[in-house]
C-alpha cells in the first residue's frame, strides 16, 4: 500500500521549515489534469526551444504529462505541467504565424517532414484547448531562504519529485539539494522554476513523492564498497622468488581465484589503486 511521506514528522525530526507557497511559481491549488494518454499537442522542443513540434502524451502523473515529440525516439521524453507555457493546442503555432518543425534528431530525411506531419496528425486525437491551463504568475523576486524544505524534480530522473532543501540562495537562483543523496543530484535553478514545489504539493496533487535517500542504506553501501579496498592486497607469487616460509592461509597448489569485477558509481572515487578514468 502507498504510504504518503510524512512531512510533519520529517520537519520535526530535522528541525526545519518549509518554503512558503509565496516563494513558488506554482498555482495555489494544483491544476486538474484532463489530458489522456495518446492525445497530441504542440510543445517546444526542449533541446531546441526555438522550434515548436508535435508531441504525444505518453503517460500522466498528477498534473504532469510525459511527452514525446513525434518523429523523435523514445529516449528523449520530457515532463511538463498542464499549466506550462511551453505546451499549446494544435493550431496555436500556425495561428501565431509560426511553422511546426521536425524535432532535433528527426529519425527520417528532412524532406519527408511535410508528409510525416500530415500523417501523424491525420485522425489523431488532439488535446482540446479547454484542458490547457494558464501559467501561474510567479513572485517578482527570490523569496527563498537557506535551509527551507521543498519538493523538487530530480533532473536526472525527471519522473521523480523528491524531498529537497534550499542549500544556497544566490541572486535569482537557488541551489536545490536532495536530502540523503550526498549532492549527486543537486542543481541550481531560478527561483521561479517550474521544477520546484512547496512541501505537500505532491500529496495534494496525487503525484508520488520520493522520500529522502536513506542515510542507513548509503552508509551500508559505503561500508560494503570500502571493505573491498581494505582487504589486504595479495602479493603475486613467483616460483623462483617464493619465500621458504608461507603464511598458514597460503596454498600454492590451489588454482588462482577467478577475476573479480567491481562496479562503481561514476560519482565515486575508487581510491589510489583504481583507475577511474575509464
Ligand atoms: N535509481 C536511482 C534513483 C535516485 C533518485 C534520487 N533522487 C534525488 C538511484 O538509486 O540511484
Amino acid at each position: 500500500t502507498y504510504q504518503p511521506f510524512d512531512w510533519e514528522e520529517y520537519l520535526r525530526e530535522t528541525n526545519s521549515i518549509p518554503a512558503p507557497q509565496s516563494c513558488f511559481k506554482q498555482a495555489p491549488h494544483s491544476p486538474l489534469n484532463e489530458f489522456k494518454v495518446g492525445m497530441k499537442l504542440e510543445a517546444l522542443d526542449p533541446r531546441n526551444v526555438t522550434s515548436t513540434c508535435i508531441a504525444t502524451v505518453i503517460s500522466i502523473l498528477g498534473p504532469r504529462l510525459r511527452l514525446r515529440l513525434d518523429g523523435s525516439d523514445d529516449k528523449n521524453d520530457f515532463w511538463r505541467l498542464v499549466d506550462s507555457s511551453e505546451i499549446h493546442p494544435i493550431g496555436h503555432c500556425e495561428k501565431t504565424g509560426g511553422m511546426l518543425q521536425p524535432p532535433l534528431g528527426f529519425r527520417m530525411n528532412a524532406s519527408s517532414w511535410p508528409m510525416f506531419l500530415l500523417k501523424t496528425l491525420n485522425g489523431a486525437e488532439m488535446a482540446p484547448a479547454k484542458i490547457f491551463q494558464k501559467e501561474p504568475i510567479g513572485p517578482r523576486t527570490n523569496l527563498f531562504q537557506l535551509g527551507q524544505k521543498l519538493e523538487a524534480v530530480d533532473k536526472k530522473n525527471p519522473q521523480l519529485i523528491c524531498c529537497a532543501t534550499v542549500g544556497a540562495v544566490k541572486n535569482d537562483q537557488i541551489h536545490v539539494t536532495f536530502d540523503g543523496w550526498r549532492g549527486a543530484f543537486d542543481y541550481f535553478c531560478k527561483y521561479d522554476s517550474r521544477d520546484i514545489f512547496p512541501v505537500g504539493w505532491c500529496a495534494r496533487s496525487g503525484h508520488p513523492m520520493q522520500p529522502p535517500g536513506q542515510k542507513n542504506n548509503s552508509g551500508a553501501n559505503r561500508f560494503r564498497y570500502r571493505s573491498v579496498f581494505q582487504a589486504p592486497i595479495p602479493t603475486p607469487t613467483v616460483s623462483s622468488t617464493a619465500p621458504e616460509v608461507q603464511s598458514p592461509e597460503a596454498d600454492t597448489s590451489a588454482p588462482p581465484p577467478p577475476p573479480i569485477m567491481l562496479h562503481f558509481r561514476k560519482t565515486c572515487s575508487g581510491g589510489p589503486l583504481i583507475d577511474s578514468s575509464q
